[in-house]
């Protein structure tokens, strides 16, 4: 039926294993701030609500970092496995980060363990506040440092290559190079938007499912401000992103537009189709707009596709994972600020019935939970799959760097059998954790006293 071909199945190994990682390690990055806000606003505000989110979202959190080692350490294996010349030639020139992020992640588990088991040992609970800073920090650092390796992929720097080996290497220049900024704030503070809305996207769902709770509605109203700031920076960083790729990846934004000629007040494509003969059909079309993406101005130059050889173009569909992602980002921007300006009405005059509770609105929070998921998901592909055929820009392509070896098809099911497990186990394990274990109960034994309205 089809051949076997070692490069097809690394890479599908490689995307699914990376695809499961990345949705355990988005949470594993965001959801300790979302721990932090809320024990601080506990504090400040003496109020014991915001603690209890503080205490059950960390005990979520440990699922989620269990989940992100096992299939941290599946792509260490992998990556020597299955890219073994890629390894081979870009290891000592990009092997601090990747140590790094270990050292990273033992720093954020010392710290969780001792924050999980000091909840109530301190006096002030300041000292308790002080100790989700490191875990925070640890986790931010893991990002950090991991997506300054992906930087690398796509702006290599820090070595010369002498007959094909990489020769006066440079670690520190190979980590920062001209990716590293952009790549790693739209990281980090995408995975800070997408705890923001997934933890959102709960506490609506409580409500909507008639739980007349104060402690959710608190959890909403938090969540929801905190989204509305992260999807603003995502915005802004997002548009210096397109900057970085008109400068040093020029074909990869040249896809993700379908812009074929280079020129001036060059239009933003959304959405259509391409034809046979490149004519991109039923598209919507906003003047001018790919040119200020590129360069800030509608006269910058925006190199087109026809520039460059056929077998160094990425694949063209990438231009509708680009789209979703930015339509993603607008909806989450437009959720949390509709939510955050009906809540603010609400309390300055209750009479004018914007009601930021209502069900439709509640509705479109929960939506927002899975698609920030699936915009960081087809955040990764576009940048992926829009560096193609390179593994290492300009320097090696994604076939050189892959195994010949037999059986990667093998692999391919035992891991897909793998995630699975370990899928279905933390979805059990959760339900178990919060479903027998609600909000009310807990209050109750901890005597905290129990308002449903306020
Ligand atoms: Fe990761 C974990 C690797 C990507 C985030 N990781 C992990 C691990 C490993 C890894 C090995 C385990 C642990 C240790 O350290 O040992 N990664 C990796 C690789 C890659 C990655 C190789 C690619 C290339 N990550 C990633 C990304 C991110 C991350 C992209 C972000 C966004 N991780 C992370 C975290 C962690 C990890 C956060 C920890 C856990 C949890 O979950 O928390
Ligand atoms: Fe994003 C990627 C833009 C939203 C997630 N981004 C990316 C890129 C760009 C962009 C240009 C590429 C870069 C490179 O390659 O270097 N975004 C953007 C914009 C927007 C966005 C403009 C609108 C607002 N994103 C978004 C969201 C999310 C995301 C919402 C989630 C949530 N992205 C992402 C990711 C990625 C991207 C994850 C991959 C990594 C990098 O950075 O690359």
């Amino acid at each position: 039926m089809f051949e076997y071909d070692p490069v097809l199945f690394s890479r599908i190994l490689t995307y699914v294993t990376l695809g499961f990682h990345v949705i355990f390690a988005t949470l594993g990055v965001g959801v300790p701030l979302m721990i932090a806000i809320a024990e601080w606003m506990g504090i400040k505000r003496g109020d014991p609500h915001y603690t209890l989110m503080a205490r059950r979202w960390a005990r979520g959190f440990v699922i989620t970092v269990a989940v992100g080692v096992v299939t941290g350490t599946a792509i260490a294996l992998q990556l020597a496995l299955l890219w073994p010349n890629f390894m081979q030639a870009a290891g000592h020139t990009i092997g601090l980060p990747m140590f790094m992020e270990t050292f990273a992640f033992f720093f954020e588990a010392i710290f969780l363990g001792i924050y999980l088991y000091t909840w109530d040992r301190f006096k002030s609970k300041m000292k308790h506040f002080l100790l989700v800073i490191p875990i925070v920090i640890g986790a931010t650092a893991s990002a950090f440092f991991i997506t300054s390796v992906n930087s690398f992929m796509n702006a290599p720097q820090g070595f010369n290559i002498v007959d094909g080996v990489l020769t006066d290497v440079s670690p520190l220049a190979a980590m920062f190079n001209a990716a590293t900024p952009t790549k790693i704030s739209h990281v980090i503070i995408t995975c800070y938007l997408t705890a923001a809305f997934i933890l959102g996207m709960i506490a609506a769902y409580k409500i909507l499912r008639g739980n007349k709770h104060v402690y959710h509605k608190k959890a909403l109203h938090m969540t929801m401000v905190s989204a509305l700031v992260f999807a603003v920076a995502t915005a802004a960083i997002g548009d210096l992103s397109g900057k970085y790729l008109h400068e040093y990846q020029p074909e990869k934004l040249a896809a993700a537009e379908w812009h074929f000629e280079t020129e001036t007040e060059a239009p933003l494509i959304l959405g259509g189709i391409l034809t046979e003969d490149n004519e991109v059909e039923y598209a919507l079309e906003i003047p001018f707009a790919l040119s200020i993406l590129a360069g800030g101005t509608p006269d910058t130059e925006v190199i087109g596709l026809n520039e460059y050889p056929e077998d160094e173009l990425p694949p063209l569909w990438v231009h509708y994972f680009f789209d979703a992602m930015v339509f993603i980002g607008m909806y989450l921007a437009a959720v949390s600020a509709l939510f955050v300006l009906f809540n603010w009405q609400n309390r300055r005059n209750p009479l004018r019935k914007l009601n930021p509770f209502k069900s439709w609105m509640l509705r479109l929070i929960v939506l927002g939970g899975p698609l920030s998921m699936f915009a960081i998901q087809f955040g990764w592909i576009f940048a992926e799959v829009g560096r193609q055929p390179w593994i290492l820009h300009s320097v090696m392509t994604t076939a050189e760097g892959a195994t010949t070896s037999d059986h990667v098809d093998i692999m391919l099911w035992i891991f897909i059998l793998l995630y699975a497990v370990l899928g279905v186990t933390s979805y059990l394990v959760l339900r178990k954790m919060f479903l027998h274990n609600p909000v009310e109960h807990e209050l109750e034994r901890r005597g905290i006293p129990y308002h449903t309205v306020e």
